[in-house]
C-alpha cells in the first residue's frame, strides 16, 4: 500500500487540469484486423509469451486487455458527459454484485463478437474456450446480488448516470463441492489469476473510522458539536469496473472498495516495539473486505459484518461528497442532484453516516442535514421473512461506531416525538415503531432506520409490496403512505437471452427483427407465430440443441445421463425451506413409487435437476441436499426406473451455470410457500428462454401468470391469504391421511429406503413435514402440486401444444426486462435524465 504522502501526491496530480494533448487519442479500431493486431501485441509484448506458449489462459488475458482498451475510451467519455452535464446522479449501494463473467458481455455490448471469433479462428484459437477461462465474479449470494448486476446493465443501456458501490471481496461466494451427497464449501479465490477488468484508483482512497469515543463541545459561537476521536482507521481503496451499455458508447462504473491498513498501524505499533501486534492490526484492517458472508437470509450479530456495512457506506458517501465539493460550494442542491438507492437494509447505516458527515464534518444544522438525507435516500426491501430483518445489538454498535449510535438515537428521538404528537399516549405504537427495540439487550432495527430516513420504500413484486404495507411495515404505511411503492424486478435480456441462448436469438432476429435487445416488449410480435407449425418446429429444434448442451454439462458434472427428449424439470436457487425443494423431491418420490407399482401408462419421461447452495450453518438445508443426492442415486441406478425418471443435483450452481441451464429447461419450478418469496428472478430467466412455470401465487409468479395467461402456467397451492388462514389450525396428518399418494410417499421416506446404511438420517426431515408447526406447509400443498405436475406431463406429451405455450412464454416476457424496472425506478424515484457520452467532436 502506498503511504499517505504518496497518496496525496497522486490525488493532486489527478485533480489537476486536464492535459488534453496527453489524453485525447484517436478512437481504437473496432474491425477484426485492429482487434487481432492488439490481441497479438498484448500476447507477445505485454504478457511476454511466445509461440511455445499456447495457453488459453494467456489468450484470454490478451483478449480481455484488447477489449478493455475499447471500453476505457468510452468510459472516459461517459464520465466527462456526467461531470460536465452537472446532471443528477444515482448511487446504487449494495453489499453484493453478482456479476458473473465479463468477457462475452463486453464483446456483445461493443458489437465485436463475430469479428473477434473470426479473427481468432484464423489464428487457430477457439473463442468459446477463452470465455471459459474467466472466473465468475461471484460477489453475491443469489437474487439480490444478481438483481444489482442486471440493474447496472440496464442503466448503462438506458444511459442513466448510475454508479454501483460495493465491496471488492477477496473471496466471493464459496465453491460448493458434493462429496458422498454432502455439501462441502471451498474458498473462491477468484482474483488468483488477476482481474483484467478492474482499474485501481489509489488517488481516491478514503479513511474510514472505527471504535474510539465521542467528545462534545461548544464552539465560540455557542453551538454544540460532536467529535469522534481515538478511532482506529482503515483505508478504503476503490477499484473501478466498467459496466458497458448495449452498443451505445456508454460505460458506467461499478466502484468496489478494498480495505487496506493505514500507515499509522505500522508506525505506532512499531514504535512501541511490538512488531507482531503491528502485523496483527494490519491483518484486522484488511480482513474487512476479505470474504462475502454466504447467508442469503440474515445471520445476525457478527461484528465483522457490521464493519463491512459501515465500510461500504462511509467510503461511498465520502467519495460522493468529495466529488460534490469539487463543483459545488455548499449542499443546498445536494438532494436534487444525488440519490442513494439502498439494496435492502445492508447499507442502511448510510442514513446515519450521511447525517454525521453533514453535521459533524460539514457543520450543517441538524434540520438542514435531515432534510437533505431523507430526500436523498431510497430503500428497497427484498424479504418478508421476519427473521431476515437486520438488527444489531446496541452494545456492539456503541463499541464499533459510537458516534453513529448517538446519531441514530437523535434520529429516533425526533421521529418518536412526531409520532407521539400524532398519537398521544399510544406507547404500544411507539414501541412498535421505534428504531431501538427494547429488551434484555437493546437492538437497532435497521429496517426502521431505512424507512424513517428514506423518501421512498419499495418492494420487488406486486404481491410483496402489498404484503409489506399490510403486514411488516403497516405502522409506517399509516404514517407515510406516499413513501410506499412497488417496483417489480426484472432481468437483463442481454445476458439472459442474447449471450446465453444464441440459437434462440438468431431465430428471434430472423422472425421479429433485433429491437427486442433493447425493447423487450417487441417480443410480443412472436405471438402470431405461436400456432404456426413450421415455426414451432424451428423453435423446438433450437430448444433441443440447448437441452443437448445442458445434458452434456450434467453428464460431465454429475455423471447422470439426461435424455434430451424427456421433460427437463428444473429447480435451481439457494437451498431454503421456504423455497420447498423438499416438495419437489416428494413429487420425485411419488413418480418413483408409481413406476415401482407399474403405474406408467402414458408416461412422460422426466429429468429432474436440482442445484443450489446452502448457507454453511444451515443444517436443515444441507440435509435436504443429502436427501436429494441419496434419492438420485437410488433412482438413477434402478434399470426399471431410469428410462422414465432421472434425478441430478448439479454442484456449484452460479451465474455461469444458469447460462447453460435456463435455455435448456422445459419446466421451471417456482414453488415457494405463498407470501414468502419476495419476487424471484430465476422464474423470469426461465420464462424468457421458453420454459413453462409450475408455481404458487407468490412473488412475481403472479405477474408472470397474468402476462402469459393461465392456460400456459401450472398453478397450484394455497394462496398467501389461505396460508395465513390455515396456519393457526394446520394439521398435516389431515392432508397425509387424505391423500393416498402422500401417505405412500411418507412411508417410503420413513422406511429408510434412501438411507439404508445411514439409519435415521432423514427422520428429522420427515418429522418436519408431519409437524403442525411446519411453517412451509409442505403437506398442505402436496396434492395440488402433484395434480399440477400431472397436467404438465400431459401438456408436454402433446408437443404442438407445449411448443405453443413455450413460444407464448417468451413472447409475453417483455415486462420482465430490467430495462422496464429501471425506467420505473427512474420515473418514480430517481428522476435522472439520460445522458449520452461526450464524443471527440463535442469536447
Ligand atoms: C444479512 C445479514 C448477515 C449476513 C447476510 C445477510 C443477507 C445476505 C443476503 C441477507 C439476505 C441476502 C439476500 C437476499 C436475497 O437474495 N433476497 C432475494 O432478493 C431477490 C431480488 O429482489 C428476490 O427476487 C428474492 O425473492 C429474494 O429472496
Amino acid at each position: 500500500m502506498k503511504n499517505t504522502h504518496e497518496l496525496n501526491s497522486i490525488s493532486e496530480m489527478c485533480e489537476a487540469d486536464s492535459h488534453n494533448q496527453l489524453t485525447d487519442l484517436d478512437p481504437l479500431g473496432m474491425d477484426s484486423d485492429s482487434l487481432i493486431q492488439d490481441f497479438r501485441h498484448y500476447f507477445t509484448h505485454t504478457l511476454g509469451r511466445d509461440r511455445r506458449c499456447c495457453s488459453n489462459h494467456y489468450y484470454y488475458k490478451a483478449l480481455a486487455q484488447t477489449l478493455r482498451d475499447r471500453l476505457m475510451e468510452r468510459w472516459k467519455n461517459t464520465r466527462y458527459a456526467y461531470d460536465e452535464g452537472n446532471c443528477k446522479r444515482t448511487y446504487y449501494l449494495s453489499m453484493e454484485f453478482l456479476m458473473g463473467r465479463a468477457l462475452r458481455n463486453a464483446m456483445l455490448n461493443l458489437d465485436v463478437e463475430a469479428d473477434v471469433k473470426d479473427g481468432l479462428e484464423e489464428l487457430g484459437i477457439v473463442m468459446e474456450d477463452l470465455v471459459e477461462m474467466e472466473h465468475d465474479a461471484g460477489l453475491g449470494n443469489g437474487g439480490l446480488g444478481r438483481l444489482a448486476a442486471c440493474f447496472l446493465d440496464s442503466c448503462a443501456t438506458l444511459q442513466l448516470p448510475v454508479t454501483g458501490y460495493g465491496i471488492r471481496y477477496e473471496y466471493g461466494m464459496f465453491r460448493q463441492v458434493i462429496e458422498d451427497g454432502y455439501q462441502l464449501e471451498e474458498p473462491d479465490h477468484w482474483l488468483r489469476d488477476g482481474n483484467p477488468w478492474e482499474l485501481e484508483r489509489p488517488e481516491y482512497a478514503q479513511r474510514i473510522h472505527f471504535g474510539g469515543r465521542t467528545e462534545h463541545f461548544v464552539d465560540p459561537e455557542g453551538k454544540h458539536h460532536a467529535r469522534w476521536v481515538d478511532t482506529h482507521d482503515v483505508l478504503a481503496v476503490p477499484f473501478d469496473n466498467p459496466v458497458p451499455g448495449y452498443r451505445n458508447g456508454t460505460v458506467n462504473t461499478l466502484r468496489l472498495w478494498k480495505a487496506a491498513a493505514t500507515d499509522e498501524f505500522d508506525l505506532d505499533e512499531f514504535n512501541a516495539g511490538d512488531y507482531a501486534d503491528a502485523v496483527e492490526a494490519k491483518n484486522q484492517a484488511e480482513h474487512i473486505s476479505m470474504v462475502l458472508y454466504p447467508n442469503d437470509a440474515s445471520e445476525n450479530g457478527k461484528a465483522l459484518r457490521l464493519r463491512q456495512q459501515y465500510f461500504l457506506a462511509s467510503a461511498s458517501l465520502k467519495d460522493v461528497i468529495r466529488g460534490w465539493k469539487r463543483a459545488h460550494k455548499d449542499f443546498s442542491e445536494f438532494s436534487s442532484k444525488n440519490c442513494f438507492q439502498l439494496n435492502d437494509t445492508h447499507p442502511t447505516i448510510a442514513v446515519a453516516e450521511l447525517m454525521r458527515l453533514l453535521v459533524d464534518i460539514e457543520r450543517l444544522d441538524w434540520d438542514d442535514a435531515w432534510e437533505i438525507t431523507s430526500q436523498t435516500m431510497a430503500y428497497t426491501n427484498h424479504t418478508l421473512l421476519p427473521e431476515a430483518l437486520e438488527r444489531w445489538s446496541v452494545p456492539l454498535f456503541k463499541q464499533l461506531l459510537p458516534r453513529l449510535l448517538e446519531v441514530i438515537y437523535e434520529i429516533n428521538a425526533r421521529f418518536l416525538s412526531e409520532v407521539s404528537a400524532r398519537w398521544p399516549m399510544d406507547t404500544q405504537r411507539l414501541g412498535r415503531l421505534s428504531i431501538i427495540e427494547e429488551g434484555p439487550v437493546k437492538q437497532v432495527r435497521m429496517a426502521h432506520l431505512a424507512i424513517v430516513g428514506s423518501f421512498s420504500v419499495n418492494g420487488v413484486a406486486a404481491l410483496h409490496s402489498e404484503l409489506l404495507k399490510q403486514g411488516l411495515f403497516r405502522d409506517f404505511y399509516e404514517i407515510w403512505p406516499e413513501k410506499f411503492n412497488n417496483k417489480t424486478n426484472g432481468v437483463t435480456q442481454r445476458r439472459w437471452m442474447i449471450a446465453c441462448n444464441p440459437g434462440l436469438t438468431q431465430l428471434l432476429n430472423e422472425t421479429i427483427g433485433e429491437s427486442w435487445a433493447y425493447q423487450l416488449d417487441d417480443l410480443k410480435g412472436l405471438r402470431q407465430q405461436a400456432s404456426d407449425h413450421a415455426f414451432q418446429q424451428r423453435w423446438m429444434a433450437v430448444r433441443r440443441e440447448n437441452k443437448v448442451r445442458l445434458s452434456n454439462t450434467i453428464w460431465r458434472d454429475c455423471g447422470v445421463k439426461f435424455d434430451p427428449d424427456a421433460l427437463f424439470d428444473v429447480q435451481v436457487k439457494r437451498m431454503h425451506e421456504y423455497k420447498r425443494q423438499l416438495l419437489n423431491l416428494l413429487h420425485v418420490l411419488h413418480l418413483y413409487d408409481r413406476i415401482k407399482q407399474g403405474d406408467t401408462e402414458n408416461w412422460t419421461p422426466r429429468c429432474v435437476l436440482f442445484g443450489g447452495k446452502a448457507a454453511p450453518g444451515y443444517a436443515r438445508a444441507k440435509q435436504i441436499i443429502k436427501l436429494i443426492n441419496n434419492v438420485a442415486r437410488v433412482v438413477n441406478r434402478d434399470r426399471q426406473v431410469r428410462e422414465l425418471l432421472q434425478v441430478a443435483f448439479l454442484p456449484n450452481y452460479r451465474v455461469t451455470a444458469m447460462e447453460i441451464i435456463a435455455p435448456g429447461t422445459d419446466l421451471s419450478e417456482q414453488i415457494s410457500t405463498a407470501g414468502k418469496e419476495a419476487s424471484g428472478t430465476g422464474n423470469m430467466k426461465f420464462m424468457m428462454n421458453g420454459a413453462l412455470t409450475i408455481g404458487t401465487l407468490d412473488g412475481a409468479n403472479i405477474e408472470i401468470r397474468d402476462a402469459v395467461g393461465e392456460e400456459h402456467f401450472f398453478l397450484f397451492g394455497h394462496s398467501a391469504q389461505q396460508v395465513q388462514d390455515l396456519r393457526p389450525h394446520y394439521n398435516p396428518e389431515h392432508f397425509i391421511q387424505g391423500d393416498n399418494r402422500l401417505s405412500r410417499v411418507m412411508s417410503l421416506l420413513e422406511s429408510g429406503h434412501f438411507n439404508q446404511f445411514e439409519p435415521g438420517l432423514f427422520d428429522a426431515i420427515a418429522q418436519s413435514i408431519r409437524s403442525p408447526q411446519d411453517p412451509w406447509l409442505v403437506a398442505a400443498d402436496f396434492s395440488s402440486y402433484i395434480d399440477a405436475q400431472q397436467r404438465a406431463s400431459e401438456h408436454f406429451n402433446w408437443s404442438e401444444r407445449w411448443a405453443q405455450s413455450s413460444i407464448l412464454n417468451t413472447a409475453c416476457s417483455g415486462f420482465f426486462s430490467t430495462d422496464r424496472t429501471m425506467q420505473e425506478y427512474n420515473r418514480d424515484i430517481w428522476q435522472l435524465n439520460p445522458m449520452a457520452p461526450l464524443t471527440m467532436e463535442m469536447k
